[in-house]
């Protein structure tokens, strides 16, 4: 036979949109699926990739975009077109203000008619409203270009800063036949899709003569540290240099919380007492009061306290963003870091001894403090004497993942939960945003195998509560505790009108959330003592069976956006 009477072989563009993401190493697939990806998802499961079904994109996506923290490579969000994109949308945007790679792929209609506006089944057009919410938006129109725009869909999402990318794929596309040998040249394996980033010897040098200067020097370790993976060489620079740092909230881990140079317990004395600080991979957002004010011994709020700052980034426009940065270090930051270590050469002096014993103090006298405040046991449970519970048992199992949101619940966990290894903290990050919390507790333990303990304020929970069944279908080990504390803040608010309807801020008081878990055939427990609770917790860490504790917390315990409170507007006008 000749190759004219042969029959060709064909591929499409469902196997080049799986044989493409694979090609580069992205296996685990969080998405929702129908109209138009219902195939795609059976055919993905069909060749070896783990699709992750979930109840609503939202929460697929916030899988997605935490899963791109974890690993670094871009987490993909799999949805349908107009209102199952939408759903994905929230979560594309915050991946993008974290710094997270994510790419959400959705389906989409006939491009014909949405273009016209002639009414189509989801008509709408995605790729202009992604396009302000993330770093980069593509669409494909051909099967010949599924390659190029995965392949630029990933070098787009990990490349310089990470974030997040939009690959709209219409409907028509997925059935697009070619030839197989063809289809297969065109797929890109993408070749160093992050490339280091050496940061100029010059800036280099600028750093280290600052922090040499210094007579009060921090280091403040932010998430962008912890993405980094650069754990190790972070740690030498730390410990070779002698100064006090301070970790962001998912930084936390990053060295371990109990490490002596840690000045977590001394954050209001060491920010505003600084003379030098050192940012590495954080931001002078409004987490770190912008760099200025009371927190950083400013005068009034526009004003800056003096201090003088390097900043370690990878983005060059980052710099000067709220206060002038006096060095900033362009680069990754793990050759950064390098380069600061080869220049500190071998007899780095370490600060003072007396901003090292002042630092000390005040980090003993608030450890006693906290240590005083968890002893405690009272009647009616608290966020401290549950959250001991919680400390205790990370401490015992240091490789469980923590997810935790709320106002007070996160608040609090952050400050007392100690953390002992990277990337093992996720939370609200940027944005404060609730509703992460079933899907970073999903990708969590498919990402890393590990246990995973979600701590929740009962109104987080409830932004993304019905992925218990998704946890549950996959069998995952997950831990759910809820801080039951019948509400936003707190649980003891009235209508102050006397009226019949609650109070804006209250829930169903007494709710039995463990139920809900039970419905779908976990484990549900109600914990009213700390005793309780630790039973529960270490159950579910030998048992890896999903569970959700209820934890009964005093409704009064909590108080308003946490330790937050001041962010909320106050009225002038003056109320007669
Ligand atoms: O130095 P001082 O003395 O100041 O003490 C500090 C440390 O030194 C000390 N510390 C320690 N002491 C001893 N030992 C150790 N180890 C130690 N570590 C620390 O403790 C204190 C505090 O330390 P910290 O935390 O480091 O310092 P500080 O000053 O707090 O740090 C400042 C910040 C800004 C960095 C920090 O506070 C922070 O990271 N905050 C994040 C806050 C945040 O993001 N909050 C979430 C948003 S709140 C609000 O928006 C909510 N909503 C609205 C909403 C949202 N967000 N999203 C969506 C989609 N829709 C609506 C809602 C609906 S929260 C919320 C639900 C709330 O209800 P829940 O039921 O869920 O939760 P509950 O409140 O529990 O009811
Ligand atoms: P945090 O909330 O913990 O303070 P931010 O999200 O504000 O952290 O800051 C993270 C910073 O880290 C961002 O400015 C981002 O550009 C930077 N970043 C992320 N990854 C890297 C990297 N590999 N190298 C250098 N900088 C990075
Ligand atoms: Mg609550």
């Amino acid at each position: 036979m000749t190759n004219d009477t042969q029959p060709q072989e064909l591929t499409d563009g469902f196997h080049l949109v799986i044989d493409a993401l694979k090609l580069n190493g992205i296996t685990n697939i969080y998405g929702l699926p129908g109209i138009p990806v219902t195939d795609l998802t059976r055919m993905m499961q069909a060749e070896g990739m783990r699709v992750i079904s979930f109840r609503h994109e939202q929460n697929a996506g916030n899988a997605a975009a935490i899963a791109g923290f974890m690993t670094g490579k871009p987490g993909v969000c799999l949805t349908v077109s107009a209102p199952g994109f939408l759903n994905g949308l929230t979560a594309l945007a915050n991946a993008t203000t974290n710094c997270w790679p994510m790419i959400l792929i959705s389906g989409s209609s006939e491009r014909e008619i949405v273009d016209l506006q002639q009414g189509d089944y989801e008509e709408m057009d995605q790729l202009a409203i992604a396009k302000p919410l993330c770093k980069a938006a593509f669409r494909v129109l051909n099967a010949e270009d599924i390659g190029v725009g995965i392949a630029r869909a990933i070098r787009a999402a990990v490349s310089g800063r990470p974030g997040g990318v939009y690959l709209d794929l219409p409907a028509k596309l997925f059935g697009q036949a070619m030839d197989a040998a063809a289809g297969k040249a065109s797929l890109i394996k993408v070749v160093d899709p992050a490339p280091r980033q050496i940061p100029a010897p010059d800036a280099v040098q600028r750093a280290l003569d600052l922090l040499k200067g210094a007579k009060k020097p921090l280091i403040l370790l932010g998430k962008g540290a912890a993405y980094a993976q650069a754990d190790a060489d972070i740690r030498t620079l730390v410990e070779k240099s002698g100064i006090p740092y301070l970790p962001m909230s998912m930084a936390k881990g990053l060295l371990p919380d109990t490490h002596e140079q840690s000045a977590s317990a001394a954050r209001s004395f060491v920010l505003p007492e600084a003379d030098v600080v050192m940012l590495v991979g954080a931001r002078l957002n409004w987490l770190l009061s912008h760099g200025k004010g009371k927190t950083w011994g400013g005068k009034g709020h526009k004003n800056a306290g003096g201090q003088k700052f390097i900043q370690i980034d990878i983005s060059p426009t980052e710099a000067d963003s709220n206060v002038a940065i006096d060095a900033p270090l362009v680069g990754d930051i793990g050759s950064c870091v390098s380069a600061l270590l080869a220049g500190m050469g071998s007899n780095w002096a370490k600060p003072p001894a007396e901003w090292l014993n002042a630092v000390a103090e005040r980090k003993n006298k608030n450890v006693a403090k906290m240590a005083e405040t968890l002893a405690k046991n009272p009647p009616v449970m608290n966020y401290h004497s549950s959250l001991n519970v919680v400390r205790d048992i990370i401490k015992a199992n240091p490789d469980a993942m923590l997810v935790n949101e709320g106002a007070n619940a996160l608040d609090f966990t952050r400050s007392i939960v100690d953390m002992y290894k990277p990337r093992k903290r996720l939370d609200v990050g940027t944005w404060g945003v609730m509703g992460i919390g079933m899907g970073f507790a999903v990708a969590a333990a498919v990402e890393s195998g590990q246990p995973v303990i979600a701590i929740e304020g009962d109104s987080a929970f409830g932004f993304s509560g019905m992925e218990v069944e998704t946890i549950c279908r996959y069998n995952l080990p997950v831990c759910i505790v809820i801080m039951n504390n019948n509400g936003v803040y707190r649980g003891d608010e009235v209508n102050v009108t006397g009226g019949k309807d609650p109070s804006p801020l209250v829930f169903v008081k007494g709710a039995r959330y463990e139920k809900l878990m039970e419905a779908f055939g976990g484990v549900g427990v109600l914990a009213n003592t700390p005793a309780e609770l630790r039973t529960a917790m270490e159950e579910a860490i030998k048992s890896r069976k999903p569970t959700l504790i209820n934890a009964v917390i005093d409704e009064t315990a909590g108080t308003e956006s946490g330790r937050i409170t001041s962010l909320n507007p106050t009225s002038a006008a003056k109320k007669k």
